[in-house]
Parts: structure tokens; sequence; C-alpha cells
């Protein structure tokens, strides 16, 4: 049994009128509605204190048991990104060619993506999210972590909403499997690409395809 205890202090928590809550709810939606994933992207350079501040942004997020269980890498390194773009490549032409069924290249046909991915060298950024099942403290013991994959997922999201805020333009990239990661950005066995998030400015002539999202009506029960 662990004896330890966190310390507890009251909640910094501002109420905030009904009005202005109102007024805020709307204008985040507003905002996040304007996001679009991009695969077009300038070469313009972004500075790195705006990915680093997105990146502790994304370290907020809740975690099972406070383990945080992700690890980031950014890359602006031009003969890393080449790398990454020439082990990507070759996936996604397994994928492409062979490895996906018809219904999943159906699905994505209406996209029109392809096995060429020029944004993994023309973006400034790639940020390469890493998941931990566990991971290791100083002295070398184990430390099993909780819910791995939903903390993940939501400080992924974090991150998203962080660079959009910031006014950038990302693409979710999952190349499938993504293990060349682990290899080319050094990372431990025990940690897992979750997947790569392309971040940068959109190409002057960028093109996003006409989708809409379901409605409220179709997502949502209220009881
Ligand atoms: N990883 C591939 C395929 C792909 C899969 C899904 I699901 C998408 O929404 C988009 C693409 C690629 O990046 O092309």
């Amino acid at each position: 049994m662990n004896n330890n205890s966190y310390a507890f202090a009251p909640l910094q928590f501002k109420h905030l009128c009904e009005e202005e809550m109102q007024q805020r709810s709307s204008a985040f939606l507003n905002l996040m509605r304007a996001r679009r994933t991009v695969r077009d992207f300038a070469d313009t350079t972004v500075p790195q204190s705006i990915i680093e501040k997105a990146i502790e942004t994304a370290a907020t997020a809740p975690s099972g048991a406070n383990m945080q269980p992700w690890h980031f890498v950014a890359v602006k390194s031009a003969e890393i990104k080449k790398q990454i773009r020439a082990a990507a490549e070759e996936e996604e032409k397994a994928l492409y060619q062979g490895r996906a069924s018809e219904e999943w290249l159906e699905a994505l046909a209406p996209l029109g993506t392809d096995e060429n991915k020029p944004f993994l060298e023309t973006a400034p950024w790639l940020i390469a999210v890493f998941s931990q099942k566990y991971s290791y403290d100083n002295d070398g013991k184990k430390h099993k972590h909780y819910y791995t994959p939903e903390s993940v997922g939501i400080a992924t999201g974090l991150l998203i909403t962080a660079l959009h805020t910031a006014g950038l333009v990302t693409l979710t990239h999952t190349p499938s499997p993504m293990n060349f990661l682990r290899e080319i950005l050094k990372r431990p066995a025990y940690e897992k690409p979750f997947l790569l998030l392309v971040a940068g400015y959109p190409a002057a002539d960028a093109k996003v395809p006409v989708i809409e999202k379901r409605p409220l009506n179709e997502l949502l029960d209220v009881y």
C-alpha cells in the first residue's frame, strides 16, 4: 500500500454569469468550427515557442492517476523530416496498394488522399505523440499507467485545439504501422507512436473538402 498522499489546496474557481457563459461557449464553438484538417502546407517557419506552448497546453490534460502517459517529439530538422517522410510513404504505399480493405479505400476515396506525403517535408513542424503503457522512474522502478489511450487522446485533442487557437493548421497523420517513428526519434520500446501531427501555415492555394459535421440532434441524447 502507498501511504503517501497529496497535499490538498482550495480550488481556484471563478463563477461566470450566465450571459458570459453563453457568450464564451458560442465564441469557442465558432472558433473550433473554423478548424480544418489541412494537407497543403506552406514552408513558412513557425517559432518553436508557439509549438512548445501548445505542447504544454496538451500536457495539462487529465490522465489516469495523473501518470501523464505521453511524450512528444517536435521535429523541425529537414533531415529528420526527410527520414520520416520516406518511412511513412513506404508504409502508406503498402496501405494504398493492398493492405487497406476495399471498404477502407472506398471511405478514403472522397478525400483524394494517396501515398504521397510531401507535407511531411514542407510543413515546418512534425509533432510525434507517443503513449506510454508504463514508465520507469529514476531508480529504475516500473510504474504502470492507467487509461493510457484515453489520456493521450485527450492530450492530443488539446494539442490540436491549442495549435488552432494559435493561428496554425494541422493534419492528424496516422501512417500505419508507425513503429518507424520510435526508431527514427530514438524513443524507448515501452512507448508506442500514437499519431503524427503536422503543423504550420496553409499553402496559399490550400483547398479542403466540403464536408459537414453531424448536427447535435443526431449525436446527442439528453435525459
Ligand atoms: N494513413 C493514410 C490513410 C488515411 C486514413 C484515414 I481513416 C484518413 O482519414 C485519412 C487517411 C493517409 O494518411 O493517407
